[in-house]
């Protein structure tokens, strides 16, 4: 099932090349194991950019300015409530609200077409 999510999803907008960096061991075969693994690089790749952009004078933070959601957001994902969000308490936040490529639901609903497809 695993497998499947990763030829539906992922592969499309990251490509083949992806997929040889995903398979470790080189077998052609991606693991559960080698899967979980890229999938949380993925989110953490994601995330990074994502703070980034929003980062706009590259320090390294964001800070209340540069953030332009809403403000109770921003304390939420200012867990020391210092005024600046580091790359943790965003990478924090993020799992925490399951953000990224691949969301909690979306996994429900490709494990549920993946159990579909493998009816032989
Ligand atoms: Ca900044
Ligand atoms: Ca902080």
């Amino acid at each position: 099932m695993f497998l499947n999510q990763i030829h539906k999803k992922p592969f499309h907008f990251y490509g083949v090349a992806v997929f040889k960096k995903i398979d470790e061991n080189g077998d052609g075969v991606l693991s559960s194991k080698e899967i979980a693994k890229s999938q949380e690089q993925v989110r953490e790749e994601a995330r990074k950019r994502f703070f980034d952009r929003i980062d706009t004078d590259g320090n390294g933070t964001i800070s209340k300015e540069e953030f332009r959601g809403p403000a109770e957001r921003f304390d939420r994902i200012d867990a020391d409530g210092n005024g600046a969000i580091t790359p943790e308490e965003f990478g924090n936040a993020g799992r925490r609200e399951g953000a990224g490529p691949v969301s909690e639901k979306e996994h429900k609903k490709e494990k549920k077409g993946a159990e579909h497809d493998k009816a032989e």
